[in-house]
């Protein structure tokens, strides 16, 4: 092992913050295994020997979107084959048919920029879930979709939060966040969120006392010098607010997507590490998804030894990733979930959309 990588690893052992150039380091090291050990000492430390989940349902409202990202095969123009959007009718249609199971406790509601819909709807829809089915948490809409709500009413990012925060968001997920670098970004998705746009809408959500996720999309056209200030940046908003609750790592999919191409689908070795190497760089954040969808399941509980505390939800329809060519069911039984955290010798504990605890396995 070089002298740099016994020098990483006395500070994690000690708890010392890793550097940029650490970061950096910890990637070109091949040492798979000893990423891992590393990860699951600062895990145990951190997080203790629970992994988190939830029984929830996915809401996608529309796939009309108005940023057509170059990384996303889920949006759609409003003319489009297979464009979709649905009517608050639908939606609470729909979620009664779920809510028919009395362990569904949360909805996670990401959807497309709609070109026409009014801030105004997606408010009222919010309150009427809250009104229909008062006991299921609500965590809704990433930063992006924020921005976007701020642009076409005319209203401070603030407002647009404090607005839904009153019709009944209750946590916000992480997506949208992708690499919070204005290259990768201009490239990519101009058409949404700036990285700093993104940030501020963390930052005031936060200031709110709203919690959010955040995440990462990673294997397309970033460096890995991208990724880590990527991660240092959440860190440094993390150390101001404490207000994202988990981090989730996104391989990007490419299958049906504009790059499709040019990028292949990241390698699992790529997928191991950069999760003991984001679990490794936030020492700040309580936890790290292993996001099943993307990861396959086998891979997520592979990766509650790298890192990962957190394996998300039964979901019941998932479609960003399938259409994205996600080889993963699109549901899981809450029984398969407790199993897979269960044969990882770990301690499953079923959650909310805040981490609150409902019951443990
Ligand atoms: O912002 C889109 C990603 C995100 C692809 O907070 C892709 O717990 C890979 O926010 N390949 C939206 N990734 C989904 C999202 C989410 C999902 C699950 C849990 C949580 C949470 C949040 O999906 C987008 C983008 O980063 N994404 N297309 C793709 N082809």
């Amino acid at each position: 092992m070089t002298e740099t990588l016994q020098e990483i690893e006395k500070k994690v052992l000690q708890g010392i913050r890793l550097s940029r150039e650490d970061g950096i380091a910890l990637y070109k090291c091949n040492d798979l295994a000893w990423l891992g050990y590393l990860a699951d000492i600062v895990r145990k430390r951190i997080s203790g020997d629970y992994v988190y989940y939830n029984v929830n349902r996915h809401v996608n409202l529309t796939n009309i979107c108005a940023a057509r990202c170059k990384f996303c095969a889920f949006g759609r123009d409003s003319d489009s084959s297979g464009a979709y959007a649905l009517t608050k009718k639908e939606v609470l249609d729909m979620i009664e048919k779920s809510a028919k199971d009395p362990d569904l406790r949360n909805l996670h509601i990401v959807s497309g920029l709609h070109p026409d819909w009014p801030f105004e709807y997606y408010v009222d829809i919010i309150r009427s879930i809250k009104e229909r089915f008062p006991k299921l948490h609500l965590k809704g809409f990433t930063g992006v979709e924020i921005t976007h709500f701020a642009k076409i009413s005319g209203k401070s990012i603030r407002q647009v939060l404090k607005e839904l925060i009153d019709a009944g968001i209750e946590a916000m997920p992480g997506g949208g966040a992708e690499i919070l670098s204005d290259r990768v970004r201009d490239a990519l998705c101009p058409k949404k969120a700036t990285a700093e746009e993104w940030m501020e809408v963390a930052q005031t959500a936060h200031e709110l006392g709203i919690k959010t996720n955040a995440s990462m999309l990673y294997g397309h056209i970033e460096t890995i010098e991208e990724r880590i200030d990527h991660l240092i940046r959440l860190r440094d908003l993390q150390d101001k607010t404490n207000g994202f609750q988990t981090f989730i790592c996104f391989p990007f999919h490419p299958e049906n997507t504009e790059l499709e191409s040019e990028i292949s689908r990241t390698n699992v070795w790529d997928d191991l590490k950069t999760m003991a190497i984001s679990r490794l760089m936030l020492d700040n954040f309580k936890n790290i998804k292993a996001y099943w969808v993307m990861l396959t399941l086998p891979i997520a509980q592979l990766a509650l030894g790298f890192g990962a505390n957190d394996i998300d939800g039964t979901i019941k329809e998932e479609r960003i990733m399938h259409a994205a060519g996600a080889k993963s069911s699109k549901a899981l039984t809450q029984e398969k979930l407790v199993e897979t955290i269960k044969q990882s010798g770990r301690i499953a504990a079923e959650c909310d959309c805040n981490f609150n605890i409902i019951r443990l396995l």
